[in-house]
């Protein structure tokens, strides 16, 4: 690999492990202030800022900067280099400006709006100009892996691109979709407010908006994931893919299905007729298809592991699995953590179910095992992998390596599923202390909640250990040659029929993305703009 290929990936995984490493400090203190714990310190002021850093960190700067840097990795795998190194690096420079902004007005405390940043709760405009910055920057990744992708497909002449790539690139186009939502709302809406030249803001609107890049933001972050779960998992544990085209066929459901869904996280909202939100409520079902065909698919592709690893009966091939190989026990944990979490997700997007769990601690509780664990477990895994490989240098660490997963199972299940029962007891999220003075109701959850925060000091534990290894190997691991990913082997390869795919079509795709997307959304927008509006001023409690 060229070394300015590997210098840019490091240069995200860098960023991607110190906004990590930050974000999972402020998650210790939430937990223990949401178990009425007394830390130092603790003040509403404090916990809102805290939340707002631990989510803009974890949610949105280490996942982006890691996908950006897997999607590098993935492109250059592909073509031997990457497409516009320079426009590369002005991108990575765009996006470390615009986080050093979001991050100076969040723990300034000039931005305690959370991760979700709904108005009329108001930031300083650094943290909506940097935000945007970011973003602006994730287009300039798009662009250069859709470039690879159809460098691949000239030069592949007829053939399928990898697997990884196809993935890779259906999940930049779906970006590309999705953010037009945020960009609409930070440029028209919320950056003008916040600047004075406008006076208020229509909530519902920027709630629209929102949610419009919000649910495709959650593949956004599973996509590289499955990525991995797919092309490299299965290699990984001694396994071939069970089945390239079912793969190929999930990564496009996903881009077609992504966006059309906002009004899932808006059931209780005034303002939508439930018309709409009944159309939405179909694609979110719709959407979950691509996550059963994975489950199908990657689980085959594990029992084909452990088969060929010497497993017998019913599930002994699941004991046969390199559990001891970290990139791998942290696939496998991170999916069964996706089965509960993914099941949850079926249960909001219930509408009559939705109006027990929304706003309560089930909804942390979810999102915590799908972008905490199938992503972020996924994401340390991979590491652990593809750092030594770019950097050149050996796994230092590798006993905490070994056990960062378990930990961080242990630690999640702790926390979720504790979490997901509070919520039903009817425990709020985002309230920066459970006990209401004492009133009787606390008591149903003041028990889980501090096991909750035995949760958070597990899950702190494990992350100090994956900063560590990752630091670790970085400045002081042993020098090596710099080695290319290998991708698993599809079990079969793909047929003549398959070659042809209308499923590998993704401009074709993306058209039907944009016309379903169209259709969900025109009119319930149409709507808000122009019925009587109602605007409200800005708030900043602390
Ligand atoms: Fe969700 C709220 C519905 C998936 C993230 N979701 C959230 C929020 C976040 C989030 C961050 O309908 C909170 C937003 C906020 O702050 O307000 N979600 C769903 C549905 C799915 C779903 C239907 N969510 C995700 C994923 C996320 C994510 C993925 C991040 C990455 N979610 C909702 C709804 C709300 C919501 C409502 C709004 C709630 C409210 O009221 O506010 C589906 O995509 C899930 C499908 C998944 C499955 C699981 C398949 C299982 C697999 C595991 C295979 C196992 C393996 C392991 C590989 C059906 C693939 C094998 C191991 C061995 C040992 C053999
Ligand atoms: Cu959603």
């Amino acid at each position: 690999m060229p070394r300015t290929t590997n210098r840019l990936i490091l240069a995200h995984i860098w960023v991607s492990v110190l906004a990590f490493g930050v974000a999972a400090a402020m998650a210790v203190m939430q937990a223990l202030s949401r178990a009425n714990l007394e830390v130092p310190y603790r003040s509403a002021r404090m916990y809102y800022m805290s939340v707002t850093a631990h989510g803009v960190l974890m949610a949105l700067v280490f996942t982006t900067f890691f996908i950006m840097a897997l999607g590098y990795a993935v492109a250059h795998r592909e073509n031997g280099a990457i497409k516009w190194p320079r426009l590369a690096w002005a991108m990575f420079g765009l996006a470390l400006l615009g986080t050093t902004m979001a991050a100076w007005a969040i723990l300034t405390f000039r931005a305690s709006v959370l991760y979700t940043f709904y108005p009329p709760l108001q930031a300083h405009p650094a943290f909506y100009i940097g935000l945007t910055l970011v973003v602006v920057a994730s287009w300039g990744w798009c662009a250069s892996m859709i470039a690879s992708w159809r460098e691949s497909r000239r030069r592949n002449s007829g053939r399928p691109v990898s697997l990884a790539m196809h993935g890779t690139t259906a999940n930049a186009m779906l970006w590309l979709l999705a953010t037009i939502g945020v960009a609409s709302e930070m440029l028209f809406q919320l950056i003008p407010w916040s600047l004075g030249w406008v006076k208020t803001i229509d909530p519902l609107l920027a709630r629209m908006l929102f949610w419009f890049f919000g649910h495709p933001l959650v593949y956004f972050w599973l996509l590289p994931a499955y990525v991995i779960w797919y092309a490299l998992a299965p290699r990984l544990a001694g396994g071939k893919l069970f089945s390239e085209p079912l793969a190929r066929v999930t990564f496009t459901l996903f881009l077609v299905l992504s966006t059309p869904v906002g009004f899932h996280h808006q059931y209780q909202d005034p303002g939508i007729p439930a018309g709409w939100k009944l159309f939405h409520t179909f694609n979110t079902m719709a959407i979950s298809f691509p996550s059963l065909l994975t489950a199908f698919t990657v689980v085959a592709s594990l029992e084909i592991a452990g088969r060929l690893r010497g497993g017998r009966g019913l599930f002994g091939w699941i004991g046969a699995l390199p559990w001891r190989d970290p990139a791998v026990s942290s696939v496998l944990l991170a999916g069964l953590l996706f089965m509960v979490g993914g099941f949850g997700g079926s249960i909001n997007a219930a509408y009559t179910l939705n109006s027990v769990v929304h706003n309560t601690a089930w909804i942390a509780a979810h999102f915590h095992l799908t972008v905490g664990s199938a992503a972020a477990l996924t994401f340390m895994g991979a590491c652990y992998y593809l750092v030594p490989r770019i950097a050149g240098r050996e796994l230092e660490l590798g006993l905490l390596a070994r056990i960062q997963p378990f930990l961080w199972f242990l630690g999640m299940a702790l926390f979720s599923f504790t979490g997901h029962i509070a919520g039903l007891v009817g425990l709020p999220r985002r309230v920066f202390e459970t006990s209401y003075a004492g009133a009787a109701q606390a008591s149903a959850w003041q028990t889980l909640t501090t096991v909750s925060a035995l949760g958070g000091l597990v899950l702190f534990a494990s992350a100090a250990c994956f900063v560590a290894v990752i630091l670790g190997t970085l400045l002081a691991g042993k020098r090596t040659a710099p080695q290319m990913i290998e991708w698993a082997e599809p079990l079969s390869p793909p047929t003549d029929g398959f070659r042809a795919g209308l499923w590998d079509r993704l401009g074709l795709w993306f058209v039907v993305a944009v016309v379903l997307v169209i259709l969900a959304y025109a009119v319930p927008l149409w709507d808000v703009l122009h019925l009587t509006r109602y605007g409200s001023p800005g708030y900043k409690p602390f």
